[in-house]
């Protein structure tokens, strides 16, 4: 197998900016293979009229018109998901800014379709599920080539080393950060654009945010959320339960060493609680606020 070591240049790159893109991991017959994969399981959502364990669906979405935004934890729904995140051309540079032991954590398929596939507000992932160290990290592969116009991810440079930002409104959370209020300056913004089979590595502090999809283009991009074997989750939905069950939480550690001394920095948390009754996902939660800055296509 062909291993992708970052230069020292990139990891450099990653400890300034918080994110990096490397193009062109994954070749066009493996991506054609995995969004294959992806039709067939969101084929399964024609009739639902909610959505479920699996499908988190649109806003618009009718059981006639199936619109799926994501697809919740694919790597427990087919295995060429749980295979790809255990792949050296990810693990190498996973280890290069994680360190030797590599854990993950959770895995979601963001599908945000042409014509209308949904928004993601500003956030910083870390407001979700803060750790004992902020040695935690989302990986992202494009799916399919990424241009300015299909909903590209926007990473704000720099913001992993600022404030964990205020991600709670009227006494909930949200999971949407109060651009304005905050006096934050998005100009210096980076676009993660790039051909279909390049990965991104965001800290999970680095606040970030996508527009909706009004492009006749598809935007599908598979996420793995991972932390350093040491980092021990201090809240975050799905991540505590999963501690509960030791073995399977030890399971996860995708290589190095498992451990029970967490390794504690001195990292900005806020905890992501309460949250709102009846949301079970970010795009959910975000729709309780309206202090976004994007606007959903509603037809
Ligand atoms: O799909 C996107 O563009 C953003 C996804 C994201 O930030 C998230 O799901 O936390």
């Amino acid at each position: 197998m062909s291993t992708n070591k970052l230069t020292e240049n990139q990891v450099n790159r990653y400890k300034e900016d918080g994110f990096i893109i490397m193009p062109s991991v994954l070749n066009a017959a493996e991506v054609a293979d995995l969004r294959r994969i992806t039709d067939d399981i969101c084929a399964g959502a024609k009739g639902m009229t909610q959505g479920d364990d699996v499908y988190d669906l649109e806003d618009t979405h009718t059981p006639e018109n199936p619109r799926v935004r994501r697809i919740k934890k694919p790597y427990l729904v087919h295995e060429a998901f749980a295979k790809l995140i255990r792949d050296e051309r990810i693990l190498e540079p996973l280890r290069q800014l994680l360190g030797p032991s590599v854990r993950l954590n959770n895995n979601k398929l963001n599908l945000k379709a042409k014509g209308y596939g949904a928004p993601v507000e500003w956030h910083q992932d870390w407001a979700f599920y803060p750790h004992t160290n902020d040695d935690v990290i989302a990986v992202g592969v494009l799916l399919n080539d990424v241009t300015a116009d299909n909903g590209p991810l926007n990473f704000l440079p720099g913001s992993h080393k600022g404030p964990t930002y205020n991600h709670h409104d009227d006494g909930y959370f949200c999971g949407v950060v109060d651009i304005e209020k905050e006096g934050i300056d998005l100009s210096s913004a980076v676009p993660c654009i790039a051909p279909a089979g390049s990965i991104s590595f965001h800290h999970a502090r680095t606040l970030h945010g996508s527009d909706a999809n009004r492009s006749d283009q598809d935007r599908a991009l598979l996420f793995y959320e991972l932390s350093a074997g040491d980092a021990f989750p201090l809240a975050g939905t799905g991540v505590i339960p999963m501690i509960q069950n030791f073995e399977g939480y030890n399971d996860q550690l995708l290589c190095g060493e498992q451990t029970t001394v967490p390794r504690m920095v001195s990292a900005p948390i806020r905890i992501p609680l309460p949250g709102h009754p009846g949301t079970s996902s970010i795009y959910q939660s975000q729709g309780k606020s309206d202090r976004g800055v994007y606007e959903a296509v509603k037809k």
